[in-house]
């Protein structure tokens, strides 16, 4: 199959990866400055899974969809599944929104207000209703909470509210369902964030239960953080539930993973692998949160799952024992170059013959180029309003 020593032997950890991609990535966005409309974007819940399902026959990467309340609400989210069952894919974890309701500009289940705790919980357990009826696992929460200045708000009490927030929505979770907390150091708060770090999103999940985690999203820390410390710590802690993959230069920019630093997202897959985060009875979540400002969506989908699989490729190969060894010996260079010699393993043909064997196609972006599904797409989908990310 290759010629690249020890890559038979990655197949069975290989064969386990699964990256969800978000619907949000398949609509139109941009920056507050403008949003450029892309010939094809969906109009539909139904249309961005059908472009999901695109992603996942040609990679066999993607098999579901993460949704987002209320952007992808629909009555009958039974019929929902079985529209993307028929797709070949599945529905994911559920994405709650209280970020974009006047009710909720200083605060959602941090506010002052016990009746706007309430709406924000409320919307909360309206998401657990449509796990319920999709089957998924997952409820991941990102809070758009904070303040911009000093003495806006007590820091204390919020915390104090959002814990008990978290509690009332924890209470309302089956037994086989999880409550994710993502956190994320500014923006759209600029002095103080109500789950800035790992570490209050780590507390604050700790306190609710055994089914309360963590969700790492790789663009939400400050520039230089060590983000594989990070993914080490709380895999060590057994609560990391997911990650929120992409790329950043300077902000939480959403781009594809990988293409920023490729050499931050190989760290990142070793630490994975090292904390048995891709075991067979791994339940941490690989999860896509990108969205495609100018390029093309689908084959920026495509692009995104196949770096994650190159990088964690690349991470399977890490000589363990030689590594191992040279640490006990405190060989730092020598350490260092079995690190470096996985990370500059070339492994795109051996993935490309991987794919074939398993009837994919070799490589998925010339497959999607060559499909003429963007040129159908760009004909039929006309009329209608295109979706965006908001
Ligand atoms: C926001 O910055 C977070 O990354 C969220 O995970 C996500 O982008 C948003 O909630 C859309 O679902
Ligand atoms: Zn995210
Ligand atoms: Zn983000």
């Amino acid at each position: 199959m290759t010629d690249i020593p020890g890559f038979a032997a990655i197949a069975p950890q290989l064969e386990r990866l699964a990256i969800e991609v978000p619907s949000w990535a398949y609509g139109n966005s941009g920056t507050r400055f403008k949003v450029f409309g892309t010939p094809g974007t969906p109009r539909s819940i139904e249309e961005k899974i059908a472009d999901a399902a695109v992603v996942h026959r040609l990679t066999g990467l993607a098999p579901s969809v993460a949704l987002h309340i209320p952007w992808d609400l629909v009555d009958d989210y039974a019929a929902l599944g079985e529209h993307a069952a028929s797709h070949g894919v599945r529905l994911g974890t559920v994405n709650s929104n209280t970020f974009q309701d006047d009710d909720y500009k200083f605060g959602a289940l941090t506010h002052v207000d016990a009746k706007v705790r309430r709406k924000a919980i409320d919307h909360h357990l309206e998401c657990v209703d449509v796990m319920d009826a999709t089957g998924a696992r997952d409820l991941k929460i990102w809070l758009a909470e904070g303040s911009n200045y000093p003495g806006q708000a007590d820091l204390r009490g919020r915390q104090d509210r959002l814990a008990e927030s978290l509690a009332a929505i924890y209470d309302r979770l089956g037994e086989e369902q999880r409550l994710v907390l993502e956190y994320k150091f500014f923006e759209p708060a600029f002095y103080h964030t109500d789950v800035p770090d790992w570490g209050t999103s780590y507390a604050q999940v700790s306190a609710l239960g055994e089914r309360a985690m963590v969700c790492l999203d790789t663009g939400h820390h400050a520039p230089g953080t060590n983000i594989e410390f990070i993914v080490m710590q709380l895999l060590r802690l057994g609560r990391l539930g997911s990650f929120d993959f992409n790329s950043r230069f300077y902000a939480d920019d959403d781009l594809i993973v990988g293409a920023a630093d490729p050499f931050q997202l190989f760290r990142i897959m070793a630490e994975v692998i090292r904390g048995g985060a891709l075991d067979a009875d791994s339940e941490v979540a690989f999860m896509l949160d990108q969205c495609h400002n100018v390029e093309d969506k689908i084959p920026g989908q495509i692009r995104s799952v196949l770096n994650v699989q190159e990088m964690t490729a690349r991470a399977l190969l890490l000589d363990r024992d030689a590594l191992a060894a040279a640490e006990e010996a405190g060989d730092v260079l020598g350490g260092n170059e079995v690190f470096m010699d996985a990370f500059q393993t070339d492994v795109r043909p051996a993935l490309a013959a991987w794919r074939e064997e398993r009837g994919l196609p070799p490589h998925p972006m010339r497959a999607y180029a060559e499909s003429g599904y963007q040129q159908e797409i760009e004909e039929s989908r006309v009329g209608g309003t295109q979706l965006s990310w908001t």
